[in-house]
């Protein structure tokens, strides 16, 4: 609390976030990993952060864009596929996205797709010529047809993109996938990636009060330690000396172990380290096998590098 004190509420940072939609659990998820405490009303639109000068707006994910480069939030969570169609309607219009990416997050991972009708061939972007296209994302498809000199028609929808086949509204679409069993419950098959997309940090291309950055910056190292915790993991085991090189070289993504002397075991020694990797089941028979005994994986809390 005491990070609190002299903070006025200019000074608080206001954060957009998908009011409801599959972004919003987790965005809340890793706030709350940053130590964030949001009293929230019922259907309010603002979360209050009671141990932060950081305050929680919720709207709709198209809105996110706009908010952070007209500096009514400072910053933002949104998907890429939104944040680069934003960003290719403004250059449209003639104007420069004013947004800046700040990370790339480990959640909202989809991709945007084009799909065929089950049974109709696909022989690369060659096959769209001419052909009517469904898509939410006019410009990021555009883009794609452009790169590859293609001249096709492009069907905006504001949604039910799957359906426009069917529907003898389209002869493709192009749609968000991400396990494809919207695509494979409509009979379509997925032919080619136009953009991979995650969520993605924005903020606000306005300097911010030194100490209104000063909790940016926190944040940014706060979700630099969630995203590297997440799939790290604390190995600790057992093992001959002779074996530690081979038992280096099996340890997944991990820096210097630490080395501990085993108290009336000249040869063997403690090996503990932290794993940046998820470590399975393989590689835990391959150190039984180099030699290692009590083997421990623990998950890690929290991380600060
Ligand atoms: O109301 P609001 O405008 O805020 O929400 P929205 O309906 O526009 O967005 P929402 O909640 O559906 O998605 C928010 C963001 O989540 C998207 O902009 C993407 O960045 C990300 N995301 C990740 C996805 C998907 N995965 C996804 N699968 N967004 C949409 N889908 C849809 C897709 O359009 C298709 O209808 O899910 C269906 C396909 O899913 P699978 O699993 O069957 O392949
Ligand atoms: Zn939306």
């Amino acid at each position: 609390m005491n990070d609190m004190r002299h903070v006025t509420d200019e000074m608080r940072l206001k954060l957009a976030v998908q009011k409801s939609g599959r972004l919003t659990e987790p965005s809340l998820d890793l706030l709350a990993r940053c130590g964030l405490k949001l009293s929230r009303g019922k259907d309010q639109l603002v979360g209050f952060g009671e141990n932060m000068p950081l305050d929680v707006l919720f709207v709709r994910d198209d809105d996110i864009p706009d908010l952070v480069q007209e500096d009514v939030c400072d910053l933002g969570l949104v998907g890429l596929n939104v944040l680069e169609e934003k960003r290719l309607e403004l250059a449209s219009r003639g104007h420069s996205a004013r947004f800046q990416p700040l990370r790339t997050l480990d959640f909202g991972r989809c991709r945007l797709s084009l799909a065929v009708p089950e049974g109709t061939s696909y022989e690369g972007a060659r096959s769209l010529r001419g052909r009517r296209v469904a898509t939410t994302y006019p410009f990021l498809l555009e883009k794609y047809l452009r790169e590859r000199d293609i001249a096709a028609e492009i069907v905006t929808l504001s949604g039910a993109v799957e359906i426009a086949p069917r529907l003898g509204r389209a002869d493709l679409i192009c749609d968000l996938v991400s396990t494809g069993s919207t695509l494979q419950a409509n009979h379509l098959r997925e032919v080619a990636t136009v953009l991979e997309s995650h969520a993605v940090l924005i903020r606000t291309p306005l300097d911010l009060p030194p100490a209104t950055d000063e909790w940016v910056q926190r944040l940014l190292m706060r979700i630099d330690g969630v995203q590297q915790v997440r799939e790290s993991k604390y190995i600790m085991l057992h093992a001959p000396r002779g074996a530690l090189p081979e038992i280096r070289r099996l340890l997944p993504g991990s820096e210097s172990p630490t080395i501990i002397p085993l108290e009336g075991c000249a040869d063997r020694v403690a090996v503990h380290a932290v794993c940046r990797e998820d470590v399975f089941w393989e590689t835990l028979e391959s150190l039984k096998k180099a030699g290692a005994s009590a083997v421990l994986v623990l998950p890690v809390e929290k991380m600060l590098a």
